[in-house]
């Protein structure tokens, strides 16, 4: 077999290396062109690996179902693989490159036979960029492919670019037998290499995504001087045509990709606002010449949870998915060959089947049993393009991005976290990112509802030592001269019976305002024990259905909750070890002694 596929030496030798592993019968190149995308959709169908959606109403779209048993990224399963244990970190699972490459090569070994492998050359950034990386796939799955050619920049432009350099990615996925006792995810960033085996699901497979544009970026970012974060890019237009550009952290299914497709309300809609989507789910971020964070959104799609995602929550999300997309693990409406989720209307299809593919009876919904009674499993996707979102910024394929005024964090609590609050400086900042929180929802494998530290949402995404992620960024304030300002936001309190007291969704933006009010130095604030907090006069809250005395309480500090908040920070810390920054301490010590003031 001719594995010579490029005339890089480097990635031609790397893939005889892994042909010989795998034993595929035989090898095709993804060049990037519509035409051998529209030959392995076709292929797909044919295998039923894909099924064609109704042409009229949702142009070029298809739906997959994985495997029962692989519906999530498996955090448990998930290794870095460096040769010290100690720069894995206490937080990641870690094993040692030589064990893990001998234990997967046996689960990869003749994985392939009878099968093709498909060699995905691909850049995340616009290709030739400061920001670009790139990236080498190989895989046995037209699934994969197909997603890659959504998600990423895929073509030959992408080894042009490349030339002789060794300097990518070197990424091998098997789906062998779907096996979850023997599913890897397994990250060698002294290596660039990522192996991934016995897994279908996107989070797991789709290499570009959470393995390289977050993890092995992120260990590339600290060595070299720059930040992969799990972060939106927003931009908020006023209407004198200026735009000023957010990033935003959420824990997953967190409502990250509502807020990055946030349709303005009303009151500043009739005003002239409009708001851009630069991204959903991860930012790059570099220091400009101007001593400003600019920042791109490596990817080239949406990867987005589909429940609960409809013409009110989010419909730049629902209008971007409607043509050219792969849904996973919703609900196939047999009568007009379309798909459905819970929360898309209140319409569920009579004639359908569920995300396992058996017939499904509605009726028998059970909110409490999700997963076996629900039409769409509940962590279901649409993987888009970007360039069918209707709000798509005009710098989404700026090679330089866009500068961020504001970093926001924000985490789901259901009574600790005021509804905004601003750090005081960068490095206070930092500290409120480390001791982020939120519930677990359904898109990780594991229970659902408990808190738990999700440190800038990065928790399972950090490629190295939490402790020294965290010194990351205190270096990326010092060599930022004009950082952006730190904010941290809860859309998710609740009363006394348990109902979220905010609205959320595009009156989120209210919020935003504050935020970049407070970057411009026009707005006003109360200094607490936890940071800065607007005055309730100061969020807009002109047609909402909420008084001052409620806007009050969102924004009110509990002392008491926040002292037992200092304990979990600690014993967190602790865990993390011995790496965390003194710095972090000191402003924990000092948040608990205004605390106690
Ligand atoms: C995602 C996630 O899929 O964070 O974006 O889980
Ligand atoms: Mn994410």
């Amino acid at each position: 077999m001719n594995t010579n596929v490029t005339s890089n030496k480097a990635v031609n030798s790397w893939i005889a290396e892994m042909v010989e592993l795998v034993k595929p019968s035989n090898i095709v190149l993804i060049d990037g062109s519509e035409a051998q995308a529209e030959q392995l959709r076709k292929e797909a169908c044919s295998t039923g690996e894909l099924i064609k959606l109704n042409e009229e109403k949702l142009p070029g779209c298809y739906l997959h179902r994985t495997a029962i048993n692989d519906v999530a990224r498996v955090e448990n399963r998930t290794f870095i693989c460096t040769r010290n244990k100690e720069d894995a970190g206490n937080i990641n699972n870690w094993m040692d490159p030589q064990e893990c490459y001998a234990k997967l090569s046996k689960l990869y070994d003749g994985s392939y036979k009878g099968r093709t492998m498909y060699v995905i050359p691909y850049s995340m950034s616009v290709v030739g960029s400061d920001f670009a990386k790139y990236g080498i796939e190989l895989t046995d799955s037209i699934y994969v492919v197909l997603n890659m050619l959504i998600m990423t920049r895929v073509g030959l432009d992408v080894l042009e670019a490349l030339g002789d350099s060794a300097d990518f990615i070197k990424g091998l996925h098997a789906r062998a037998d779907i096996d979850e006792e023997n599913r890897y995810i397994c990250h060698f960033p002294e290596d660039n290499t990522i192996w991934s085996v016995n897994s279908g699901y996107g989070g797991n497979v789709l290499l570009g995504k959470k393995c390289f544009a977050l993890r092995i970026a992120s260990y590339l970012g600290r060595k070299e001087g720059w930040m992969a974060e799990h972060m939106l890019i927003l931009g908020i237009e006023n209407p004198e045509g200026e735009v000023k550009y957010i990033c935003a952290a959420f824990p997953s299914a967190c409502g990250k990709t509502n807020l990055a497709m946030l349709i303005p309300p009303e009151v500043y809609k009739k005003k002239g606002y409009k708001t851009w989507c630069v991204g959903d789910d991860i930012a790059w971020l570099r220091v400009g010449k101007d001593g400003r964070l600019w920042a791109v959104n490596p990817e080239n799609g949406f990867f987005g949870v589909a429940p609960g995602t409809n013409e009110n929550s989010n419909p730049n999300a629902l209008h971007t998915a409607m043509r050219d997309a792969i849904f996973t693990n919703v609900c196939h409406n047999l009568d007009d060959n379309t798909v459905w989720w819970e929360g898309l209307d209140s319409n569920p299809p009579k004639n359908a089947r569920n995300w396992k593919g058996e017939m499904w009876d509605y009726t028998k919904y059970d909110k409490a049993d999700k997963v076996n009674t629900s039409g769409a499993h509940p962590n279901s996707r649409f993987t888009a393009k970007a360039i069918n979102c209707p709000c798509l910024s005009d710098k989404f394929n700026d090679p330089a991005g866009v500068p961020i005024s504001a970093i926001v964090f924000g985490g789901r609590r259901a009574k600790t976290a005021p509804l905004v609050y601003q750090s005081f400086n960068w490095q206070h900042g930092a500290f409120i990112g480390s001791i982020m929180a939120s519930e677990t929802t359904a898109a990780a494998a594991g229970a659902v509802g408990v808190v738990r530290r999700d440190p800038m949402a990065m928790r399972p995404f950090v490629g190295y030592d939490m402790g020294d992620y965290w010194a990351h960024w205190l270096n990326m304030g010092k060599l930022a001269a004009n950082a952006p300002k730190i904010f941290h936001v809860n859309w998710f309190r609740t009363d006394d019976e348990g109902h979220f007291i905010w609205p959320g969704f595009g009156d989120n933006m209210r919020v935003l305002m504050w935020i970049l009010a407070r970057c411009d130095g026009t707005v006003g604030a109360t200094e607490t024990a936890i940071g800065y907090v607007p005055n309730p006069d100061d969020i807009n809250i002109e047609g909402l259905d909420i008084d001052k005395a409620t806007l009050t309480e969102l924004l009110s500090v509990d002392k008491e909750l926040w002292l037992e908040d200092c304990r979990g920070i600690k014993e967190f810390y602790a865990q993390v070890g011995e790496r965390t920054p003194k710095e972090y301490y000191d402003e924990l010590a000092a948040l608990e002694a205004r605390l106690s003031k």
